[in-house]
């Protein structure tokens, strides 16, 4: 006997103090989303037997060579979208422009954003990858939207979530009444046969991310490029127990950040992709509304907290569909330390104190 409520079961009950049509609008989005999900899941745990390993011979928006996963990703959320009465229409990281839905441009009540594969680099390593959503309202509900209509903050999202395709594949979610997580129970369904998709599962509920923490990930092979600020946290972090923290730290790196904030939401830590000086045009490397927003709702309604360095990122306001941002998250405690010490006018650790803390540089004698 099933004991565990499946998705639409769960997010009825989560949205139960809200309006019963603007809840069941939400359910039937969320669950097209989903349903894409548990499609690309199929495929992507098929390896290369499902013939989608390598590259497309095409280009995303960002002149980035795209891998066939990537692009059958983006067709399936298409695809589910397009079913979904609710959705006005939608923007991927993988198009230059929104896309409208051929059906209900002037019907739907919200917008999705998404980044249909992250961490794509992955793929063929067999290494975990994921799907980051967003649910916006369509503010002018019945006109057609623009790609204006998507640069709203963060604090606007009404869902945010992502899908991590691991050893298992578990969807995380927000609704802005905290935060939920599913399994894809893969026992269920009919993989592959074009019937119905495997079924989700609540298989946690209120997950919160703990504000202490001894992890954090960085990309360190761009310490040469960072700002003071987290020059300075990760030296301290690095210095370990003869440090100022007094506490030996652990890193990580996946190059997924979907993976990365999941290890987060089970158990703490500190993600960085910060500012850096390698291309002065793109202050960061991850997109604000395609992976900083909405991962910074999830992880704001955990407990935990997101900034860019020196403000909330979701009080940011997108210039851009395909805006860049320094992203910094995680643990609420260590966040906190990384905001002061942008905020530090006396900040005064040099990068010679870097080179002589550093695991990555020797010690000067
Ligand atoms: P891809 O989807 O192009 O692999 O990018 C993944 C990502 O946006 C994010 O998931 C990682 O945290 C980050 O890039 C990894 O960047 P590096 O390649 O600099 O490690």
């Amino acid at each position: 006997m099933r004991d565990k409520p499946t998705l639409q079961e769960a997010l009825a009950h989560n949205l139960r103090d809200a309006e019963p049509q603007e809840a069941q609008a939400l359910i039937d989005t969320i669950s097209c989303i989903a349903y894409a999900c548990a499609r690309i899941s199929e495929v992507a745990g098929l390896g290369v037997l499902a013939g989608a390993h390598g590259l497309a011979d095409s280009e995303n928006s960002q002149g980035e060579a795209q891998k066939k996963l990537d692009v059958l990703a983006d067709e399936l959320m298409s695809q589910h979208l397009e079913d979904c009465g609710h959705v006005a229409g939608w923007a991927s990281e993988e198009h230059e422009c929104h896309l409208l839905s051929r059906r209900h441009a002037r019907k739907g009540g919200y917008l999705v954003v998404y980044d249909p594969l992250d961490g794509s680099s992955n793929i063929e390593a067999n290494i975990s990858i994921g799907t980051i959503f967003s649910v916006l309202p369509h503010v002018y509900q019945g006109m057609l939207p623009t790609d204006s209509s998507y640069l709203q903050p963060g604090s606007e999202q009404i869902a945010a979530g992502y899908v991590l395709y691991g050893p298992a594949t578990i969807m995380v979610l927000s609704c802005k009444r905290g935060v939920l997580m599913f399994t894809l129970d893969k026992r269920t369904g009919q993989g592959g046969q074009g019937g119905e998709p495997a079924r989700w599962l609540l298989t946690q509920e209120d997950v919160r991310i703990a504000p202490h923490t001894k992890e954090f990930a960085i990309n360190a092979s761009n310490q040469r490029f960072w700002e003071k600020p987290v020059q300075r946290y990760i030296a301290e972090c690095v210095a370990g127990e003869s440090g100022p923290r007094m506490k030996d730290f652990n890193m990580r790196w996946v190059a997924s950040m979907v993976a990365e904030v999941h290890r987060i939401m089970t158990r703490g830590g500190v993600f960085m992709y910060p500012r850096d000086t390698r291309e002065p045009r793109k202050p960061g490397r991850l997109r604000l509304m395609y992976e900083a927003a909405p991962m910074a709702m999830l992880v704001e309604q955990a407990g935990g907290r997101a900034v860019n360095g020196t403000h909330d990122l979701l009080e940011q306001v997108p210039d851009t569909l395909h805006q860049r941002v320094p992203v910094i998250l995680g643990s609420r405690d260590e966040i906190d330390r990384i905001v002061s010490y942008h905020a530090d006018p006396h900040e005064n650790v040099s990068w010679q104190l870097f080179k002589t803390r550093s695991l990555f540089v020797q010690p000067q004698a």
